[in-house]
């Protein structure tokens, strides 16, 4: 396997929670995943990405670790995962872990010790800091609403969360609690995992100095902090190279800077990287908790920005839709009504003719939906839980919540995977899931999808089969088309004597355009979503999400 095998897979993320319940307790759990390898296998997945699995207490779904070592007893034993790992090697694929060391749970061992007294051995494996004028040490916000600092009566100071109280922040400026780090990487490297998706890795290095934040939220102070790629290159020479790990890093409120500077092959520090610029396009001034629509011009501007800016600058991008903390991107940016298999279809050929290592999110693959809850009492996620409580606050109206939730909230991700028309969408025998099944799962659902000849699987299924067949999509440049076109997303991809021309209408109107392609009378369709589309480039009519890949050489 060639260094960089990576550039040309396709990844398939899984949230074990949600999966496939094989006990009949309503949670998805190791064994249901083993039931379903054949089917990930048959969409032409080369890796999968497993969300935490390791024991939690679930404030945040597995995101909250108290041992890295145990496997959570919800979701099975340690036999269970062997299992898993031989099983997936033994269809030709590879499985990543999520390696969350920015932070643990505070019901971890370590924080325990730390919290009994403030000389504890294991006190400075946190950031502690005593009160300023009787307040939070300084005025940083968690990213789940709120202060991020905890006061803890015991020991009277602070320590610090940017996620929930029940994250405790590790400090990485101590040296043996890195290196504690990397023995528990080593642990699960020796198993044979191929590699880790690094859980908001960019903000483990804090400013030591601490300031108050006088224009915002204080993520300027810790995010791709001071030490951030010192720390990342030492990982990966101590444990990430030496055991070939495919790496893959979530950065937070990042920069295309330092992205190519965690990515670019000779800093030897990640092999790619998630940036979220692309997914707050329906964020006004920034802010989440407000239903807006998106903004189709300044999604078209950052995905081209870094297309162009880590392809010049040797960096590598891993491309995604959605992930267990975004809506569903058919309902975000496509049209779940009328043009539901046409609209996922095209949002599929849009990201995966691009440039970089392409993520599919469990239930993408078949168009799935957010579930449109109309209650809170449907609701489970802490960011979700903490809105609606801060947004009653503000004064919004139940129902106006509500609206907000059903658009922005991470459970629209959450829901169960409909893998057919039987109770709860197929997931679990049991009367009621951890979380509601979507309504629509009769409709959109594993078996349906695969019984039908033009579903959206088949869609990703030859979309995946074109990137393992045309260097092109690995290796070619990208070049934005009609930047100022209010509904078409059309790109270039030239790669020696070759050019593909990828035309996507997002939009329910039809659209004309006049591709300025050379040799344009030699191309060919290699995947559209509608049976018909035309060839004639230099005026080319595109009804309503209509997308097209043309090949020309
Ligand atoms: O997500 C970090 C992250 O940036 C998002 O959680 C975002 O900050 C949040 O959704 C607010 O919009 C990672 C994991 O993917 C997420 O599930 C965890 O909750 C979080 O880190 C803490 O571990």
């Amino acid at each position: 396997m060639s260094e960089s095998w990576w550039k040309r897979a396709t990844v398939y993320q899984i949230y074990p929670k949600s999966f496939n319940d094989t006990t009949g307790n309503g949670i998805g759990d190791i064994q249901g995943i083993i039931q379903k390898l054949d089917y990930i296998k048959k969409l032409g997945i080369d890796v999968i990405w497993l969300t935490p699995v390791y024991q939690s207490p679930q404030k945040d779904n597995g995101y909250d670790i108290s041992d890295y070592y145990t496997i959570e007893p919800m979701y099975g034993t340690m036999d269970d995962f062997e299992q898993l790992l031989d099983e997936t090697h033994e269809r030709g694929m590879k499985l990543i872990m999520d390696l969350v060391i920015n932070h643990t749970s505070t019901e971890h061992e370590w924080f325990k010790k730390a919290v009994t007294s403030k000389d504890n051995e294991y006190r400075d494996y946190y950031i502690w800091k005593d009160a300023v004028n009787g307040a939070e040490p300084t005025n940083w916000q968690s990213k789940f609403g709120g202060s991020a600092w905890q006061f803890d009566e015991k020991t009277e100071q602070y320590y610090l969360h940017l996620f929930d109280r029940t994250q405790a922040d590790l400090n990485w400026e101590n040296e043996q609690l890195r290196e504690k780090l990397y023995d528990m990487i080593r642990f699960w490297a020796k198993k044979g995992i191929d590699g880790f998706r690094l859980d908001v890795i960019n903000l483990i290095s804090k400013d030591q100095r601490f300031p108050n934040d006088e224009h915002g939220d204080g993520r300027r102070f810790y995010t791709d902090g001071p030490r951030v790629h010192e720390f990342l290159h030492e990982m990966n020479q101590a444990v990430l190279t030496p055991y070939n790990m495919m790496t893959v890093g979530e950065m937070s409120s990042t920069t295309l800077e330092n992205c190519i500077l965690y990515t670019r092959p000779d800093r030897q520090e990640l092999d790619m990287t998630f940036q979220f610029h692309h997914l707050k396009v329906d964020y006004p001034n920034g802010e989440k908790w407000t239903k807006a629509p998106f903004d189709f011009l300044e999604l078209k501007k950052i995905l081209s920005h870094w297309q162009s800016g880590m392809h010049e600058g040797k960096g590598w991008n891993a491309l995604f839709w959605c992930n267990h903390d975004q809506p569903r991107a058919v309902s975000r940016f496509g049209n779940e009504r009328k043009y539901h298999v046409k609209s996922a279809k095209m949002l599929a050929t849009t990201l995966h003719m691009m440039n970089g290592t392409p993520y599919i999110y469990q239930g993408e693959e078949i168009g799935m939906t957010n579930p449109n809850f109309t209650s809170i009492h449907e609701y489970r996620d802490v960011e979700s839980l903490n809105a609606y409580e801060n947004l009653r606050l503000e004064g919004k109206s139940e129902q106006e919540i509500i609206e907000i939730l059903q658009q922005k909230s991470r459970d629209n991700a959450r829901t169960p995977m409909q893998w057919s028309a039987d109770k709860n969408g197929g997931f679990t025998r049991a009367d009621e899931p951890w979380i509601p099944v979507s309504t629509n799962y009769p409709e959109i659902n594993v078996k349906k999808s695969l019984e039908e000849p033009n579903s959206v699987f088949s869609h990703y299924q030859q979309l995946i089969s074109l990137r393992k067949k045309y260097d092109i999509i690995t290796y070619g440049d990208f070049q934005l088309l009609y930047k100022d076109n209010p509904q078409l997303f059309a790109y270039t991809r030239k790669w020696e004597e070759e050019t593909l021309v990828v035309v996507n209408n997002f939009y329910t109107e039809e659209v004309t355009v006049h591709l300025p392609i050379d040799k344009a009378e030699r191309a060919e369709i290699l995947l559209s979503n509608y049976e018909d589309s035309g060839l004639e480039l230099k005026s080319l009519t595109l009804r309503p999400y209509e997308s097209v890949v043309y090949y020309v050489r």
